[in-house]
C-alpha cells in the first residue's frame, strides 16, 4: 500500500510499460506477448486454428474463453527468428481462409491516469466534507436532482481496479456479487500486490482508482448499486481479452450501466464485439476519452459507436488541458483539479474516496466518466419500465445519451477551438432528470411510488431466486433473500 503523500501528483513519464510492437497505425501499442484472441464460431474451427498455428509456433493452446461467446484466448511461443508480425500474418491467413471470424494480438488497455503516471493526492484537509461539497456537485445540480431520482434499482458495473466496499463513503451500496478477473486474485477489493508489475518504478500506482470512480458515481446516484468488476491490476493495466470478458460478465450479471474509466488506442475487435452486444442488450457502456490532449489516436471503448465517450472539463466548463477531444465523444463532464504552489485548491478539485477510509484529489477523464455514469443512472432509474414499446432494449443507450446531451450546458462558446469535439454538452444532472417522471425509491420493488405490502409480497414470491436480475434483489447480491427484506423494512 502506498503511503499517502502531498508531494506526488504527476511523475514524469517513465519507462515503457510492457513490450511494445509496432503495427500499422499503432506504433508502440503495448501487447501481452504470448497471447492472441480469436473468434472461432465452431469447435471444428477452433481445432483447425490450433492445428494451423501449431505448424508455425510452439505452445499453442486455448488459455481461456469468454463465457457464452466463441471468443478464445490462445497462447503461442516465438522462436528466436520470429516476431509478433509473424503472429499477425498467421491470423490474417486464418481469417482469409474463413477459419476464424477475426483474430488479434492481446493488446493492453489501462486507466488514462496510469498512461500519464498521474497519481491521486491525499492529505490534510481532503475530507468527507470536501468530497460531498466538491465543485461538481453544484455544477451538475446533484442535490436538486435527488428530488426526482437517486438511482434506485439501477446496477452500475465499475470495470476497474476493484472497489473498497468498506469505505464509509460508499454506504453499503457495493454489491457482494462483484468479481475479479485479475490473475492470481479472487478478491474484487481495490488492493495492491506490493509488486511493480509493469516495471515503471511505481508500485501499485493505480490502487484506489476503482474506489475513487465508484465514489463519484455514488455521490451522484446514491441509491444505485455498484458492481465491482475488477479487471485492471494494481498498476491499472489489463489485456483486451480480460477487459472484453469483464464487460461480458457485467452484461450477464444485470448491469444497466458499465463504467469503463479505461482505454486503449488499439481498436480491439473483441472489445468492439462485446460493446456492440451491450448496446443490443440495453447496457450503456460509458468510456473515458483519455488523457493525452489529442484527437488522434482515438481511445476505445470511448470512441466505439456503440459506447458513450466522455471528455473532461474544468470548474468553468473549459476543456481540461489533458483531455482528449474527438468527434466520436458524446458528452463532457467535470474532471479537472487545480493545483497551486501550496497544494490543491479544493474549491476547484475532484475529490473521491480511496482505500482505508481516506479521501484524495485527482484529475482525469476517468472521473468525468464517473460523473456521466452517475447521471445516466439517475435517468435510467426513472424508467423501470424499460425496455418498452417506445424504448426497446437497443435504443436505451441512444435515448439516455440524447437525454444527457440535450439537457446539458452548452460549452462551445467557451471552447471555440474544440467545436464538436467535446460531445453535445456538459452534463447537468438536475436538467437530465427534469425530463422523466419521479423515480421509484429504493425498495419500491414494483415501482408504484410506495414501499409497502405489495413490495413485500413480491420479495416473498421471489424468495431464493438466484442469478436473474430482478428489482426484488434490492441489494443486487444475485439472490432474493433476508438482506433484501431488511432493506425493504428499513425503507418501509
Ligand atoms: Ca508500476
Ligand atoms: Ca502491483
Ligand atoms: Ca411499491
Ligand atoms: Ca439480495
Amino acid at each position: 500500500m502506498r503511503t499517502p503523500s502531498l508531494s506526488i501528483l504527476c511523475v514524469a513519464s517513465l519507462a515503457c510499460l510492457v513490450n511494445s510492437f509496432a503495427r500499422a497505425g499503432n506504433p508502440n501499442e503495448p501487447v501481452v506477448v504470448g497471447q492472441a484472441i480469436v473468434r472461432a464460431d465452431s469447435a471444428k474451427q477452433l481445432a483447425k486454428t490450433i492445428t494451423v498455428l501449431s505448424q508455425t509456433f510452439t505452445g499453442v493452446a486455448v488459455l481461456d474463453s469468454i463465457e457464452g461467446r466463441p471468443i478464445y484466448l490462445l497462447s503461442y511461443g516465438l522462436a528466436a527468428n520470429q516476431s509478433l508480425a509473424d503472429v499477425d500474418a498467421a491470423i490474417t491467413t486464418l481469417r482469409a481462409q474463413g477459419t476464424i471470424a477475426w483474430g488479434e494480438l492481446n493488446y493492453i488497455g489501462q486507466t488514462g491516469e496510469g498512461q500519464t503516471d498521474s497519481l491521486w493526492l491525499s492529505g490534510v484537509g481532503i475530507s468527507e466534507q470536501a468530497f460531498e461539497s466538491q465543485y461538481a456537485v453544484p455544477l451538475l445540480g446533484v442535490t436538486q436532482a435527488h428530488e426526482r431520482s437517486r438511482g434506485a434499482g439501477v446496477i452500475v458495473a465499475v470495470i476497474d481496479t476493484g472497489i473498497d466496499a468498506a469505505h464509509p463513503a460508499l454506504e453499503g451500496r457495493v454489491s457482494t456479487k462483484g468479481v475479479s478477473f485479475v490473475p492470481q486474485s479472487s478478491s474484487f477489493a481495490d488492493i495492491g500486490d506490493g509488486v511493480d508489475n509493469d516495471n515503471d518504478g511505481l508500485t501499485d500506482e493505480q490502487v484506489g482508482h476503482g474506489t475513487f470512480v465508484a465514489g463519484l458515481i455514488h455521490l451522484v446516484a446514491p441509491d444505485a448499486m455498484l458492481l465491482s468488476v475488477r479487471v485492471l491490476d494494481s498498476e491499472g493495466i489489463a489485456g483486451n481479452f480480460q477487459i472484453a470478458r469483464a464487460l461480458a460478465w457485467s452484461i450477464d450479471h444485470g448491469a444497466h450501466i458499465a463504467n469503463m474509466s479505461l482505454g486503449e488506442t488499439y481498436h480491439s475487435q473483441a472489445l468492439e464485439d462485446i460493446v456492440g452486444e451491450a448496446k443490443v442488450k440495453g447496457v450503456v457502456v460509458i468510456g473515458a476519452a483519455g488523457n493525452s490532449n489529442t484527437n488522434d489516436p482515438r481511445q476505445f471503448p470511448a470512441c466505439d459507436q456503440s459506447a458513450v465517450g466522455v471528455a473532461a472539463l474544468d470548474w468553468d466548463d473549459i476543456k481540461a488541458p489533458f483531455s482528449n477531444f474527438q468527434i466520436n465523444i458524446a458528452l463532457s463532464a467535470p474532471g479537472h483539479s487545480e493545483f497551486t504552489k501550496v497544494g490543491p485548491n479544493l474549491a476547484h478539485c475532484i475529490v473521491g474516496p480511496v482505500p482505508n477510509g481516506m479521501y484524495a484529489v485527482w484529475s482525469g477523464t476517468s472521473f468525468a466518466t464517473a460523473f456521466a455514469s452517475g447521471t445516466a443512472a439517475l435517468v435510467r432509474a426513472q424508467h423501470p419500465e424499460w425496455p418498452s414499446a417506445a424504448t426497446p432494449l437497443e435504443e436505451i443507450r441512444s435515448t439516455l445519451t440524447d437525454t444527457l446531451g440535450s439537457t446539458g450546458a452548452p460549452i462551445y462558446a467557451l471552447n471555440p477551438k474544440f467545436v464538436d469535439f467535446l460531445g453535445a454538452s456538459r452534463i447537468s444532472a438536475v436538467n437530465a432528470v427534469a425530463v422523466g417522471p419521479i423515480a421509484p425509491l429504493i425498495a419500491d420493488v414494483n415501482a408504484d411510488g410506495n414501499v409497502d405490502a405489495a413490495d413485500l409480497s413480491l420479495i416473498l414470491a421471489l424468495w431464493g431466486t438466484l442469478g436473474a436480475a430482478t428489482r426484488a434483489d434490492i441489494d443486487a447480491s444475485g439472490e432474493v433473500n433476508a438482506a433484501d427484506l431488511s432493506l425493504l423494512i428499513a425503507h418501509w
